[in-house]
């Protein structure tokens, strides 16, 4: 049973946000769960092997979670990266030559300034920080991951988004050479994601740039990605190259994929189930096979800094 070959592990997904396309019976799943968790722990003893460089003068923050934090190879073992594949280790083991260097950031859009920046000037004028988050995938999985990374709206701000601005749009990289999963029509290409400006200058989100004090590997969105603990972890787009200040919402790759099932706000709700699965709890990632689920939090827990961005919005229409 623990020795199964890497195309069949995929079936452990049985939540994957790819299944809107491979739908199977509820019975055949219950059976596929059991060996899902198994085979994760093969996966575990991988360990990451490309370098990673120390971050320097890094500052703690108190919205950093008190919570055990995850292994570093849960976090760099089960990742979701379609780009690179769709199942939970084809990231670390396909994204490995990938370079992310040298990288561009075009800035476009409703802004007083745009253009395109090299990731070192772009990144070189803000303080990084520590932000260590619960991130709750909408797969019913969740970690807890010491990002380290600089405040989303520290760079809004800089780039003075004209008052027509009401959304943030972010895009990953396109280019299947680089990129084989894009050769794949999962989804539509480049992955595509969007905030509005007002859940874009909160304070917790951040562009990450590392975990546990070292540069970000290649399978959790080297150089440069989107975290926003309060939302479903699709929305914390990878390998970021463009940013847009837009005057309407943005389209996201999950909503144009299934716009029934992945609404664009994505804030993580207990009380609003997925079509196709209860979002009331979540299977902590290194809690043991064992290890019952735990409560999801409205908001991620997040709910005190975040829940006045929806005052009057009917958070189940608006999903
Ligand atoms: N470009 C891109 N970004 C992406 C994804 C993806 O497939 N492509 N997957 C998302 C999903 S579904 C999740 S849960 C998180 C996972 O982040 P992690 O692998 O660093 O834990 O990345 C998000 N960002
Ligand atoms: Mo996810």
């Amino acid at each position: 049973m623990l020795i199964k070959k890497p195309n069949k592990i995929r079936s452990y997904e049985i939540t994957s946000e790819r299944n809107y396309l491979n739908r199977r019976s509820f019975i055949q799943s219950g059976c596929l769960i059991a060996g899902g968790i198994l085979s994760q722990g093969i996966h575990s003893a991988n360990l990451p092997d490309q370098p990673f460089d120390k971050l320097e003068n890094i500052n703690k923050s108190d919205y950093s979670t008190d919570e055990q934090i995850n292994n570093i190879i849960d976090v760099t073992s089960y990742n979701n990266y379609y780009e690179f594949g769709m199942g939970k280790a084809d990231p670390n083991r396909n994204s490995r030559e990938f370079q992310s260097r040298p990288w561009e950031i075009e800035v476009s859009g409703e802004a007083e300034i745009t253009g395109n920046f090299d990731i070192e000037d772009f990144i070189k004028p803000y303080q990084l920080e520590e932000r260590i988050y619960r991130m709750r995938c909408v797969e019913a999985w969740s970690m807890v991951i010491p990002w380290v990374g600089v405040p989303l709206v520290d760079v809004i701000k800089k780039f003075k988004p004209l008052s027509s601005a009401k959304f943030v749009k972010f895009e990953t990289l396109y280019d299947k050479k680089r990129m084989p999963g894009q050769k794949s029509r999962v989804l539509r290409w480049p992955y595509r994601e969007g905030l509005t400006i007002a859940e874009a200058t909160n304070p917790l989100p951040i562009l990450a740039v590392g975990i546990y004090g070292r540069a970000l590997p290649n399978q959790n969105g080297a150089p440069i990605r989107l975290v926003v603990p309060w939302k479903y972890g699709f929305k914390g787009i990878k390998g970021i190259v463009k940013i847009s200040f837009e005057k309407s919402q943005p389209k996201t790759s999950w909503q144009m994929a299934a716009p029934n099932e992945y609404g664009f706000y994505a804030n993580v709700n207990p009380k609003v189930s997925h079509p196709r699965w209860s979002q009331a709890r979540e299977r902590r990632i290194g809690s043991g096979v064992f290890a019952s689920k735990q409560p999801t939090l409205l908001f991620n827990g997040y709910e005190e800094h975040v829940a006045h961005l929806y005052d009057g919005l009917n958070l189940r229409r608006h999903f």
